[in-house]
């Protein structure tokens, strides 16, 4: 580790042991450990700040606010041919993921569709690192989840969506995958935590305060109500993430994690739905006139400028890997109080 201007920087199996050492020392299993410390690392690797180490800081608040059981063992059913349901027993989203992940690709393949619910997860994490696995298994991925009731519906002052999370992967023979995930909200309420710990305003389209009235200010934005994003359109989906991550798979809305937490601080409880589907069944013997059809579809946004989403993403995970991880020093000094 060496101190570079500012912030610290750590290489990716420093940060990996950090996080895995302080998940450990609060009583997370090891299994749960590795599997939460592997995604903190990849959402700080490609700077995704609202998703990297500083993610930590909420594992370990929802494992002393005693919602979690750190060492759940997740378990699957088989529920149709096309059809898996993961219990994650009441312990983080991503472990129970892993777990159904071999699954899910194998019925994708036999199928050539597959859908599997995670239920009673505790959810914390960004979704690209579940949908590029996904991808990296040569499969199209798409995931979603509902979180706490923190967002206004458009038109409406009250929250009632969560952040609501959609995120897509499609597999590329040549290069990394076509990716992007984002909120249904106008930005990922971890950005405005961010805004709020350094102090920083927020751009006003972002979240109303109390009174209804949009703020700059990311405090009054916690206290109040966030926006979707798209108006009318973000709402309708983070609607759609609601009943499809939610009541079609038997789980809690973000109405019902926010009640279930009673202020408790943990990270949302809720399910998240993924679902897998093969090119290679869909195409069949038109396998490689499918894939070349998207590779020109990609051709046409790059080659006038435009960028693909995830492309900032890969191009800080090139540097990351070369140069380490960098972390704001008050951030990192909170995160190592965590080891007292
Ligand atoms: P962003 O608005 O930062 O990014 C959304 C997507 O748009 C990314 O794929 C991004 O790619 C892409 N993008 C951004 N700018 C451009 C551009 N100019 N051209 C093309 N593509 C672009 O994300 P959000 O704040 O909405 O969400 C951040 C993270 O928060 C997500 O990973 C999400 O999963 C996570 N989240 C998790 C929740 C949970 O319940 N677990 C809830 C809400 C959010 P790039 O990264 O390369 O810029
Ligand atoms: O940043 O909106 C968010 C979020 C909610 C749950 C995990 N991340």
């Amino acid at each position: 580790m060496n101190e570079a201007q500012t912030d610290i920087v750590l290489s990716l199996d420093e940060l990996f042991s950090l996080a895995h050492k302080v998940l450990t020392r609060h009583g997370v299993s090891d299994d749960h450990a590795r599997a939460i410390a592997r995604v903190i690392v990849q959402g700080q690797r490609d700077e995704c700040h609202s998703h990297g180490i500083y993610r930590l800081i909420g594992c370990v608040r929802s494992v002393k606010s005693g919602k979690v059981d750190p060492r759940a063992v997740p378990t699957l059913r088989d529920v149709a041919p096309g059809v898996l349901a993961v219990d994650a027993q009441r312990g983080f989203s991503l472990l129970a993921f892993e777990t159904g992940l071999p699954v899910l690709a194998e019925k994708a393949r036999a199928q050539g569709i597959a859908a599997m619910a995670i239920n009673h997860c505790f959810h914390f994490s960004a979704l690209w690192p579940e949908v590029e696995a996904i991808a990296a298994q040569g499969l199209v991925g798409l995931a979603m989840n509902p979180s706490h009731s923190w967002v206004a519906p458009a038109g409406g002052t009250q929250p009632v969506f969560g952040t609501n999370p959609i995120a897509f992967a499609w597999p590329r023979a040549q290069s990394h995958p076509f990716v992007f995930d984002f909120a249904t909200s106008a930005i990922a309420r971890g950005d405005i935590e961010l805004h709020a710990r350094e102090g920083k305003p927020i751009p006003s389209h972002w979240a109303i305060d109390r009174s209804g009235q949009p703020t700059t200010d990311a405090r009054a934005a916690l206290d109040g109500a966030m926006q979707t994003f798209g108006g009318h359109k973000g709402s309708a989906l983070a609607a759609m993430v609601e009943l499809l991550a939610g009541a079609l798979i038997g789980d809690l809305t973000s109405s019902e994690s926010q009640a279930f937490d009673d202020g408790a601080g943990a990270a949302p409880y809720h399910g998240e739905l993924v679902l897998a589907l093969d090119p290679a069944r869909f195409l069949g013997a038109d396998l490689a006139a499918g894939e070349a059809r998207a590779e020109r579809l990609f051709a046409a946004v790059t080659g006038q400028g435009a960028r693909l989403p995830s492309q900032r993403r890969f191009e800080a995970r090139a540097r990351s890997e070369r140069d380490g991880v960098r972390i704001a020093p008050a951030l990192y000094r909170d995160v190592m109080a965590l080891l007292d």
